[in-house]
């Protein structure tokens, strides 16, 4: 059978580079490729069907051009995946762009959001046949099969005589082993390695990809939907298996990979195991991870940035100790510091903290305590996000005992915290005391940790035209600018906090405006695409 899969984005973030090509001839785009639907299309092939795959942030495949395919090809299903609240709203338009110019192709939603909102989804979403819970592979195969008879298929859920049904989920796959290794290659686009979220800083010019080694994470953080997602489990692949796939990769000529585990950290074994792998293979792919950093495994940070880890990234959170309770991290600001200091004392080039402002019940000294905190580790990059709530968290759960949201209207927004708790402080204050934080922690690395603060400028001058690292630096020292237009959040790639809320507010639209604002945004598209073809040269941080 022929499926058609579609990674559906929220355009701001990844790049939109002026149709710049790889040596292999394809365009490439700042950001993490789609190995939700990579990780499908392999294991579809595999079992002997046809399957062709988009990804949005392709400017040679928009909405439009996936359609004709569809209407010349007639694929028997297509599957939209996607990640997270914010591309809901993109995904919904997908779906009844395709359900206009084809009645009957089934089509199918999955990924995380999806699966936590499965009945709310397919309620809402009425183009949409089938709404797919958790892992895809056997349930894709298993969808297959049954198109016409779904009501066997575990974990699908759907409409039957106008009530939608939940059909029993699967038991959780341990057996990652078993599924072939992602189809990266039949997708004509090569990703260019940057630094996560909203940091549009540069990393390498060298081929780029993603991996996922293991899936879940047992702890309790309120505010977090992966426990949920996994049943509470912590699975993983083998050691064999995870260095095949790097040496697969790395005859592929990927140079370097990020690691989307949840948890990579957890198991010590399994990690000397890795390391030694790569070392007997002679492999010199450099890979990423995300951990906790209450890990176990800290002894061996030596063995893996021998191995060629350059990145660790660690929840931190917050430099407040009643912060970091409140959101049950189950972490201390003491575990934090060793954590950081061993990851850089064993040679990890690049360490990263995730910070959270805006949390429940906290302070401005709190908030301060975070940027000195953070000031004084020796951290080479840093992030501070706003905290949001999503369906699904304990955290949600909380709110709608606390009647801040209601779990039947509100189900799809995404909403910062700060804009519906009272105990957090309001996000002028929060922006306030985040860019005042900013400028001492930048003056305060730039005097104590100077050689670091050099060596990771000259890394993205590397790759950076010289205004854009001087815009990222100078960028906590500006004020506030004029929010960007809704047409232009759909447009452009940009990690501007404005565009982030403007974004948040394009989840909360009724279907009818989002439906003209899309359009709007494709004129924008194509004049921003114009110009920067133009202007001839990579932006390799977006357009502003
Ligand atoms: C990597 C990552 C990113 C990358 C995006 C990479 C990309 N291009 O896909 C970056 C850093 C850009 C990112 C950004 C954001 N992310 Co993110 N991200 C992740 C992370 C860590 C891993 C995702 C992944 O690659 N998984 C591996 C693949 C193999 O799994 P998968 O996609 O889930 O696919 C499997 C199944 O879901 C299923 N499936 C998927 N699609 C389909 C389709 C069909 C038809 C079927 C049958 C099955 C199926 O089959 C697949 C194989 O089993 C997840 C956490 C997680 N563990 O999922 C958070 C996560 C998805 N992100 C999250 C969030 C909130 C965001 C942001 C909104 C953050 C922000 N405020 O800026 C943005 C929005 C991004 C967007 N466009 O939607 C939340 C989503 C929560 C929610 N309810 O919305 C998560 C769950 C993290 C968390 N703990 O809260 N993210
Ligand atoms: S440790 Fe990370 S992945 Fe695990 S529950 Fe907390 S935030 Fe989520």
């Amino acid at each position: 059978m022929l499926v058609f899969l579609i990674h559906v984005r929220d355009p701001q973030f990844y790049a939109l580079p002026a149709k710049t090509r790889a040596n292999n001839g394809n365009i490439r785009v700042m950001g993490f490729p789609p190995i939700g639907i990579m990780s499908l299309s392999s294991v579809l092939k595999q079992a002997g069907h046809e399957c062709v795959m988009f990804d949005q942030a392709n400017p040679d495949t928009p909405n439009d051009v996936i359609i004709d395919e569809m209407k010349r090809r007639k694929p028997a299903l297509i599957g939209l995946s996607f990640l997270s609240t914010t591309s809901y709203p993109y995904a919904k338009i997908l779906a009844r762009q395709i359900r206009a110019a084809d009645s009957t192709v089934k089509l199918a939603f999955g990924g995380v959001f999806a699966s936590l909102n499965a009945g709310l989804v397919k309620l809402q979403c009425s183009e949409v046949d089938f709404v797919c819970r958790g892992d895809g592979e056997q349930l894709l195969l298993d969808l297959l099969a049954r198109l016409d008879s779904p009501e066997e298929v575990a974990s699908l859920t759907w409409l039957k005589d106008g009530k939608v049904v939940n059909n029993p989920g699967r038991p959780m796959e341990r057996h990652l082993d078993q599924w072939p290794f992602p189809d990266r290659e039949s997708l004509k686009l090569d990703f260019v390695e940057s630094m996560p979220l909203d940091v549009p800083a540069v990393l390498s010019m060298e081929r780029f990809t993603t991996m996922q080694t293991s899936r879940g994470c047992p702890w309790p953080c309120v505010f977090c939907d992966i426990p949920i997602f996994n049943e509470g489990k912590w699975r993983a692949r083998s050691p064999a298996h995870v260095v095949a796939e790097l040496k697969s990769l790395e005859e592929h000529g990927y140079g370097s990979v990020y690691f989307v585990d949840d948890h990579f950290l957890l198991q010590p074994k399994r990690i000397e195991a890795i390391c030694t792998g790569v070392m007997h293979e002679k492999l010199t792919i450099q890979w990423g991870i995300e951990g906790r950093v209450d890990s176990v495994a800290q002894h061996l940070f030596p063995a893996m940035a021998k191995a060629h880890c350059r990145t660790v990234m660690f929840g931190i959170e917050s430099g407040s100790q009643r912060i970091l309770d409140r959101l049950k991290k189950e972490q201390t600001l003491q575990e934090v510091t060793t954590a950081v200091k061993n990851a850089k004392q064993a040679g990890i080039e690049i360490v990263h903290g995730f910070f959270t402002v805006g949390n429940p019940d906290e302070t401005v000294e709190d908030m301060q305590k975070t940027f000195d905190f953070a000031s004084k580790l020796p951290l080479d990059t840093f992030g501070f996000n706003r905290l949001c709530v999503y369906r699904g968290t304990p955290l949600w759960q909380e709110y709608v005992k606390r009647g801040l949201v209601n779990d039947i209207t509100d189900w799809y927004k995404y909403f910062k915290c700060s804009e519906i708790d009272p105990t957090c402080l309001p996000g002028e204050v929060i922006n306030n005391v985040r860019q005042e934080g900013l400028k001492k922690l930048f003056l305060y690395k730039l005097f104590h940790y100077p050689l670091q603060s050099y060596r990771l400028l000259r890394r993205f001058l590397r790759f950076m035209p010289v205004r854009d690292v001087i815009y990222l630096l100078i960028k906590p020292f500006l004020g506030q600018k004029k929010g960007a237009t809704k047409a232009e959040v759909l447009s452009r790639a940009v990690e501007h906090a404005e565009m982030k809320d403007a974004a948040a507010h394009l989840t909360q639209l009724t279907d009818d405006m989002l439906h003209s604002v899309f359009e709007a945004s494709r004129t924008e598209r194509l004049r921003i695409q114009q110009d920067a073809e133009r202007s001839r040269e990579l932006p390799m941080v977006p357009a502003r």
